[in-house]
């Protein structure tokens, strides 16, 4: 997958991608980013890439002009480039269903604001979506464009070195994970809960779905709503609710 980011700082979004996952990815060649600096593309005798809002307000709005002829130079660099993608917190939502689709790709440009956004002419004329990692206040787009790329990273063939993570990660999609542990068994008199360690293979998977299902129905039940149960997972789940209840019950009033 090849992706274009559009950014004012470039060194934020090359760091990061050197390292994990991502760095893995593109040294095995499954992914290649390359970033754009659109004070690169400024003609005005400031190099300015962003002005004051009409209507007036704190804040200045990055420019047309250095974001168009940025995207140009993209699109002649790579033809086609892809979608083009602006990261804002006007977006739809990112959640994995979005990821998914957006992993089709092979070619996706990424726009990351700054300032108190682009200049909506800019968005209309050049821009395919909108996207958004969450409602929460970011300083610009390109923490969102490096969690955007993370995301699809880990959905590249090969660029997970256990193949079964990814699957895993479908496979309990929409679920809360399963507590992990690793050695040693004991930690000041905190154990290591027994069928883990018992070999039994089919009572940890088990074990782990029940765990899964009734974390995400203590700490997430929206999700919950969303998703079907089948009939084992509901027996799986009653299990969990009732031992929470008893224990509950046994320590309070
Ligand atoms: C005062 C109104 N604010 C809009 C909600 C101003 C504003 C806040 C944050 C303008 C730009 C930004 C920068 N944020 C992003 O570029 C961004 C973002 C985010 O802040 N949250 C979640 N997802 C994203 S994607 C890009």
């Amino acid at each position: 997958m090849r992706v274009d980011v559009v950014t004012l700082f470039p060194e934020m979004v090359e760091t990061l991608l050197q390292f994990g996952v991502t760095g893995r990815a593109v040294s095995r060649g499954l992914l290649a980013v390359m970033t754009w600096n659109p004070r690169n593309s400024t003609n005005g005798r400031y190099r300015a890439v962003d002005d004051r809002p009409y209507g007036g307000g704190p804040g200045m709005v990055m420019k047309v002009q250095p974001l168009r002829d940025t995207l140009k130079m993209v699109r002649c660099s790579v033809e086609p480039s892809g979608r083009t993608i602006y990261l804002s917190p006007q977006g739809k939502l990112l959640d994995q269903d979005g990821v998914r689709d957006l992993a089709k790709e092979a070619r996706l440009v990424l726009l990351a604001g700054r300032y108190e956004g682009i200049d909506e002419r800019l968005i209309e004329a050049e821009v395919d979506e909108e996207w958004s990692i969450g409602d929460y206040v970011l300083s610009g787009g390109e923490l969102a464009a490096l969690v955007l790329i993370d995301t699809l990273a880990r959905l590249l063939p090969g660029a997970l070195n256990d193949s079964k993570s990814s699957e895993q990660d479908s496979f309990m999609d929409s679920l809360l994970d399963f507590p992990h542990y690793t050695r040693p068994v004991d930690v000041d008199g905190r154990r290591v809960p027994d069928v883990l360690l018992g070999g039994n293979h089919a009572a940890i998977a088990c074990w782990r779905q029940r765990e899964a299902l009734g974390r995400t129905w203590l700490r997430r039940p929206e999700l919950l709503a969303t998703r079907s149960l089948n009939a084992a997972e509901q027996i799986l789940l009653d299990d969990f609710i009732r031992e929470y209840q008893a224990r509950e019950a046994d320590s309070g009033d």
